[in-house]
């Protein structure tokens, strides 16, 4: 019994030593998210202030501590002490320890409120021409938007080097905090108020975020990167957001993907934001995901969701957590949850409303549906192809309808998405003056975005690509339903 005892007890410290040491290694400043190895004037000034208030207590710990032993050896009791002689009060000496503490925290004090001071206080003129970003914190992901330049982006941030970065923050959900360890920390994203961080890299590389502030079951895989380019790369990264990434070629896997994409993925997630106001349509649409989910946060289809305008350039997967690449992105596709858990995606998406939470989709067009996000890349501006389905004189309307638009349409009033399509051909002609039924349901596909339907929020992706004997075929077909 008592031999038991003592091996749990060692074997406990021997648990306690180990932990320690990993605890201390993850002080290294060359770990990612240590705050030590500052890559910028404001994360190097926040670790100064912190090495100086740090040496302070080292050298009070040390007074306090040597004073305690040598007094507690010296008049410690002896064999034959008396009672010593009972006082009470002292002015001297309580006079002199509350003026030392008070000087101390002076020291500590006037560092610490220059440095809030010249944070909260936005970019001095003098640090050249400042960089806009609003950053915006979602459970759990990040969106950036580049005023500046119409670029909107998720989960990975590219800035350029030596110039001050401005972030305006703020969240959609839940508090969040914004905090690049190496570049500059933290500063809260809280709803409906905004708060200010600015930063500048002094260095080119890639360098880790985290939210900082508990937002719920997968807080700790709420990350992001921060790529930071030299000035000129910087600016040829923003020209490749607005190109325009080249249509997959047909009977690809990639062209698959696509459709399976815009039929399932589109509702949440805008893969295109590179064309002239794409960027307000974005907010707008974002805006209009997220309202539809307030209003219903059980039964909605949609939410806002990451931008996934040339993913395939991205380094990470499920904000920052696990490496680019098909068979992760195939993992991610199938079930979220191995990866993250509790995600509005698989909470939300028709996609995923099965018995065991899992994709309602094939292996292979899961991974159709990655090879198609990792094409997506800047392009070199190729002319759209069209995919025209191989069709043997007959083409099965309602078999495209349940693959395509099945997902946000159903045959009778009931509203996924989109407006139920029983009795359209009664409504139809009347949408838009000028248009026939048949007109109207025909442009309503090929370019959605002409005609938005009040009430709806505006995620029906275009269908030109299905080819226009397709079409055709969807719009006698739809003209049936009653
Ligand atoms: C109901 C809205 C919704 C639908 C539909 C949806 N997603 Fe998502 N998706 C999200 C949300 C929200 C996130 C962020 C999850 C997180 O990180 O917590 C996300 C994240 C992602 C990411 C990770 C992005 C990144 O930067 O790491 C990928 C990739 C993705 N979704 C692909 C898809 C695909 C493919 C489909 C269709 C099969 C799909 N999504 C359908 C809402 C949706
Ligand atoms: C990602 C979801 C989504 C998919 C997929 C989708 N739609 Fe839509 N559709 C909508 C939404 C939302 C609206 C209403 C807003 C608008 O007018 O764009 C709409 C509107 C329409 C309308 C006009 C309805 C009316 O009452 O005026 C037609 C017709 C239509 N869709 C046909 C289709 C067809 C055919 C497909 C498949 C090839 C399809 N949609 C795929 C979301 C979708
Ligand atoms: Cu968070």
């Amino acid at each position: 019994m008592k031999k038991n005892f003592i091996n749990k007890k060692s074997k406990l410290s021997l648990l306690f030593i180990v932990f320690s040491i990993f605890t201390i290694f993850g002080c290294t400043p060359e770990n990612n998210q240590s705050t030590f190895g500052t890559a910028g004037p404001i994360a190097s000034s926040q670790a100064d202030l912190f090495i100086l208030i740090f040496a302070i207590a080292v050298v009070v710990f040390i007074a306090v501590e040597a004073a305690l032993i040598y007094i507690s050896i010296k008049f410690r009791r002896r064999e034959g002490d008396k009672l010593p002689y009972q006082t009470h009060g002292n002015k001297k000496l309580e006079i002199t320890w509350t003026i030392i503490p008070a000087v101390i925290l002076i020291f500590v004090a006037v560092p610490t409120l220059v440095g809030i001071w010249s944070q909260q206080n936005g970019v001095p003129d003098d640090k050249g021409q400042v960089l806009n970003i609003e950053a915006v914190g979602h459970q759990w992901w990040f969106e950036f938007r580049y005023s500046d330049y119409e670029v909107i982006t998720s989960n990975e941030l590219h800035i350029p080097k030596g110039r001050p970065v401005s972030f305006k923050l703020s969240s959609q959900d839940v508090i969040h905090s914004f905090w690049v360890p190496k570049l500059a920390g933290k500063v809260d994203m809280v709803p409906l108020n905004d708060n200010y961080i600015w930063m500048i890299a002094d260095e080119v590389g890639e360098f880790y975020g985290q939210c900082a502030e508990f937002c719920g079951t997968s807080h700790a895989h709420m990350r992001f990167r921060v790529f930071v380019h030299e000035e000129e790369d910087f600016l040829a990264w923003v020209d490749q957001m607005h190109t325009p990434a080249d249509p997959p070629m047909p009977n690809t896997p990639e062209s698959r993907g696509q459709m399976l994409f815009a039929a399932n993925c589109s509702m949440c997630h805008t893969n295109n934001s590179t064309t002239p106001g794409s960027y307000i349509m974005e907010i707008n649409t974002q805006d209009a995901r997220w309202n539809n989910w307030v209003d219903d946060t059980e039964n909605s289809a949609l939410v806002s969701a990451p931008n996934l305008t040339h993913f395939g350039t991205h380094t990470t997967l499920g904000s920052g957590i696990k490496e680019l690449n098909h068979e992760n992105l195939v993992e991610w596709i199938a079930d979220p949850s191995t990866i993250k858990q509790g995600t509005r995606m698989q909470k939300q998406a028709m996609v995923y409303n099965t018995r065991d939470g899992k994709a309602n989709l094939t292996d292979s067009e899961i991974s159709d549906i990655a090879y198609y996000l990792l094409s997506l890349k800047p392009g070199s501006g190729a002319e759209m192809v069209i995919d025209d389905i191989p069709s043997d004189g007959l083409i099965d309307a309602e078999a495209v309808f349940a693959t395509n638009c099945a997902a946000c349409h159903s045959l009778g009033n009931d509203v996924i998405v989109g407006p139920g399509m029983g009795g359209i051909k009664d409504r139809a002609g009347d949408r838009v003056s000028g248009l026939s039924a048949y007109e109207y349901i025909y442009e309503s596909i090929v370019e959605p975005q002409a005609y938005i339907v009040e009430g709806y929020p505006p995620v029906m992706p275009a269908w030109a690509s299905l080819g226009d004997e397709t079409v055709n075929a969807l719009v006698e077909y739809l003209l049936t339903l009653e």
